[in-house]
């Protein structure tokens, strides 16, 4: 349901630095990139799916929790450490919450943002992935 990519944290005595390159750690040309931040313990962002979307989270400060849902299993990701990032493909329900109060959680996006692309209602994100359709 994701793959874990670990980032090569390059380290000299005057601190660490970690470099992402689009098409090579990241299976994906990088389109967009987004980060949340600022957002209280209680809210629940995300619910919902994409269509296409492809993206990598990555928690570059504090930490969250991830919930993915293929439509037969749900996990959930705790995010903490900014040399892992999160490869999730499209048709993956994703809801993200306990967000700490210095969390920073930047997601590398593969398409520009489309809001047609989404699916916000999880019943109709179930019909799809379970081969019905979301007209009927
Ligand atoms: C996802 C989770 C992790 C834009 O204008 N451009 C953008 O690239 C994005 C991502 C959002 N927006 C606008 C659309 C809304 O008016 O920013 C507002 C908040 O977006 P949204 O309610 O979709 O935020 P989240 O945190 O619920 O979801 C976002 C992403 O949309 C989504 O792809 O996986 O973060």
């Amino acid at each position: 349901m994701y793959k874990t990519i670990c980032f090569k944290e390059i380290g000299d005595s005057r601190g660490a630095l970690i470099a992402i390159e689009s098409g090579k750690s990241i299976p994906f040309e990088i389109k967009r990139i987004y980060y949340i931040f600022n957002t209280r313990s209680d809210v629940v962002r995300g619910k919902h799916a994409h269509k296409k979307l492809e993206q990598v989270f990555i928690c570059l400060s504090g930490s969250c929790t991830l919930l993915i849902d293929d439509g037969e299993k749900r996990e959930e990701i705790f995010l903490n450490d900014k040399t892992r990032g999160i490869y999730i493909q499209s048709m993956i329900w994703r809801e993200i919450y306990d967000f700490s109060s210095d969390c920073v959680l930047v997601v590398l996006a593969s398409q520009h943002y489309d809001e047609d692309d989404y699916i916000r209602d999880y019943a109709t994100f179930l019909k799809i992935v379970k081969g019905g359709n979301d007209n009927e």
